[in-house]
């Protein structure tokens, strides 16, 4: 017997029964594909559930928000807790994102909203006092679904709502977006991850939804669904959030195939800047480190590199010189980075130990991101060739 994903069973519930009472329903997704993916999953579970409310049949979510990453931070920011003061009461649900915010769920609990976590990143200190959390990294989740993308676990959230409602045209729909999500969070494709990847790309050919037509169309439909597909990955990845809209997540969810071949295209643009961008910050980068071959991470910012491709850069270089691997854009008084490593030279872990100094933190061992007082990057650093040190 397969065991569960805690907590599933209750979000879904809780999710019916908020339908039910015409309840106010507002879902912050993270800004990349999978938080992306994950929102349109959710929201078209809800508009597709069998109830009569006060719209007519299915369910509707009031509010759709993405974090400005690059401006603002990760997760629940600042700016976020601002806007969302006079919002309550409400059903506060958080995609890809929310395990690390225990101290924005407080304030958010104060402002009278009732909060469900759904996340799959790494559990830091503890666990924030949202109503619900579903998170297969929790210790006591003993489910084998650790290694599940968000959009992974908010299909099984799907199932588990819709039940015997789920159509065949939507779940392969949601395939669609649950495959490139999971090859765009770059899990491992095991078990269900190989399962969505295999039925969600060969749904993809025969897309209903105008906004991924609209990339084979533009990219070619052969060339797509013959191994391409990491350029339609890499374009919804390239929409930046701007006051909590997303142009990626407009695509995806735009009825007009006029409107998403735009969209589609402006992404596409957007994604090859980005690249010559990576280009250029990658070779900085290696100049710098050439003098610094003993040295066991590579730890390097800059006030022109912007923070949306510190990921990416931290993935080229770590894949070339295999060292715990630290980008960061230097800003006035505070600095945000990306990390990439191994799972035994886990990055949580190490800044774990940098804590008392770091603003925010977190993600997976190999995947993850920080904020930090620039008075503070140099114990930083200091303390991460400490911790690496003792490990190797
Ligand atoms: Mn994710």
């Amino acid at each position: 017997m397969q065991k569960k994903i805690k907590n599933l069973k209750e979000a879904a519930e809780r999710i019916k029964t908020a339908v039910k009472n015409n309840e106010k329903i507002i879902i912050y997704g993270d800004s990349d594909c999978d938080g992306i993916t994950s929102t349109v999953i959710l929201q078209e579970t809800i508009q597709n559930l069998p109830f009569d409310t006060a719209q007519g049949k299915g369910g509707k979510v009031d509010m759709v928000l993405f974090p400005n990453r690059e401006d603002d931070g990760y997760g629940i920011n600042a700016r976020a807790l601002k806007f969302l003061e006079n919002k309550a009461p409400a059903l506060f649900i958080t995609l890809d994102l929310g395990i690390s915010n225990v101290k924005e769920i407080e304030v958010l609990n104060e402002y009278g909203f009732e909060v469900i976590v759904v996340d799959h990143h790494q559990v830091l200190q503890s666990i924030p006092n949202a109503q619900i959390v579903v998170d297969p990294q929790q210790k006591d989740d003993t489910s084998e679904y650790k290694y599940l993308a968000n959009v992974g676990l908010t299909f099984k959230l799907a199932e588990e709502i819709l039940g015997r409602e789920f159509s065949v045209n939507l779940k392969n729909s949601f395939l669609e977006l649950t495959a490139l999500a999971t090859i765009s969070d770059m899990v491992p494709q095991i078990g269900d991850n190989k399962m969505f990847i295999e039925e969600g790309l060969r749904s993809l050919k025969h897309t209903f939804r105008p906004g991924l037509r609209a990339f084979l169309d533009i990219l070619g439909e052969g060339e797509v669904l013959s191994g391409e597909y990491y350029k339609v990955i890499s374009a919804l990845n390239a929409a930046e959030s701007i006051d909590f809209k997303n142009e990626s997540y407009d695509l995806l969810t735009s009825a007009s195939p006029n409107r998403c071949m735009e969209l589609a295209q402006d992404l596409i643009s957007k994604t090859n800047y980005k690249q010559i961008k990576i280009k250029e910050i990658t070779e900085e980068v290696e100049r710098r480190i050439a003098q610094k071959k003993d040295e066991l991470i590579i730890f390097e910012g800059d006030p022109a590199w912007r923070l949306v491709l510190a990921g990416p850069v931290a993935s080229i270089l770590y894949n070339k010189y295999q060292k715990p691997t630290f980008i960061f854009k230097k800003g006035d008084s505070e600095s945000a980075g990306s990390v990439r490593s191994t799972k035994e030279l886990n990055s949580v872990e190490a800044m774990k130990t940098c804590r008392d100094f770091l603003i925010t933190y977190g993600g997976h061992p190999q995947a993850s991101g920080f904020r930090i007082k620039n008075e503070n990057l140099e114990r930083f650093k200091n303390s991460l060739n400490e911790y690496f040190k003792n490990l190797t």
